[in-house]
């Protein structure tokens, strides 16, 4: 075991969509022993409380724009707390729903520039979340932060981006929700994508696989971004935006496993999390079990002897 300095930030950030109920997530996470599991694997932990943004008294610039000023606040103070905990140890962010990823990912790149290191980041998500504040019909912001950690434009009045994810660098497993612009564009770009039909053919360890080995061989840092629909509805219901045909308990384990033994990870999001929707904390401590794999919890050691 390689034990590492976990710090807990709770991103109780609510105004990504219209559904309320994500800004009890760091506290479900909390309750459900977040701390406690990964202390149990000899680490140490850190929690270092909530981040409270300031608001900039600023108006969208289109109408349908869901809560623009509340979520600038939110991605620039997020962004520095990423920046900051980044040189400390590994800062695991507890959401909140899933725009806290345009700031938690911003400062993650700041980080990587300022170490001399390319950033590469895992999207776990049924969704892309690739839309632009033009492109969204739904004008709900948790449905914008690969756009604007990628540095596509239409962000003006958000802390400017100047440390882009290179498209190259970027791999969603999960997607089976995609709306049509933001297929255009995917398609037009270089994101690695694995939609759910990918995965049921080839299985989730080939893609992730190959990813790791080039993140490895590139010496890079790597932010994970879990969004809870990710998962199957069924073994996850504590999220907003379902989506059936998920992720089953295991495919996501692996995943998480996997990443503990690259030991790549240098930064990860719990998102969307919405308690208010959960049933009987079952949510809750399956993205804790999930933390626990990616910090190196195993039945065994590998190889296993043959019985
Ligand atoms: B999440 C959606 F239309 N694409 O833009 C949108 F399907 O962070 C959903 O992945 C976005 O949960 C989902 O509103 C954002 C919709
Ligand atoms: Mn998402
Ligand atoms: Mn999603
Ligand atoms: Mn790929």
């Amino acid at each position: 075991m390689n034990p590492k300095k976990c710090i807990l930030i709770g991103a109780p950030i609510d105004s990504g969509k219209r559904r309320r109920g994500c800004l009890m997530g760091p506290d479900a996470l909390r309750t459900a022993g977040l701390v406690e599991s990964l202390s149990d694997l000899g680490h140490e932990v850190t929690d270092l409380g909530n981040v409270s943004p300031d608001i900039p008294a600023l108006t969208a610039p289109d109408q349908k724009l869901h809560q623009w000023a509340e979520n600038i606040g939110w991605t620039r103070a997020l962004s520095d707390a990423s920046e900051s905990a980044l040189k400390n140890g590994l800062p695991i962010f507890m959401g909140g729903d899933h725009s806290m990823a345009s700031g938690t990912v911003r400062g993650a790149a700041l980080h990587a520039q300022s170490a001399g290191r390319p950033l590469f980041v895992l999207w776990l998500d049924a969704h892309s979340d690739y839309h632009t504040p033009q492109t969204t019909d739904s004008g709900n912001l948790h449905g914008t932060p690969v756009a604007y950690f990628t540095g596509r434009d239409g962000f003006d009045g958000y802390p400017e981006v100047t440390a882009p994810v290179p498209q190259d660098n970027i791999c969603m497993i999960g997607l089976r929700s995609v709306d049509a612009m933001e297929r255009e564009a995917l398609q037009a770009g270089q994101i690695h994508c694995h939609d759910m039909r990918q995965i049921d053919e080839t299985g989730i360890a080939k893609p992730l696989a190959a990813f790791l080995d080039r993140v490895a061989k590139a010496n890079g840092m790597l932010h994970v971004s879990l969004d809870v629909d990710f998962l199957d509805p069924d073994v996850a219901p504590a999220v907003g935006t379902t989506v059936p045909g998920g992720a089953t308990v295991r495919e996501a384990h692996l995943v998480m496993e996997m990443l503990h033994d690259s030991g790549l990870l240098t930064s990860l999001d719990l998102v969307e999390l919405n308690p208010f929707l959960d049933d009987r904390g079952k949510t809750a401590k399956l993205l804790v079990d999930l933390a626990a794999s990616a910090l190196g919890r195993r039945v065994f050691d590998r190889p296993t002897r043959s019985f």
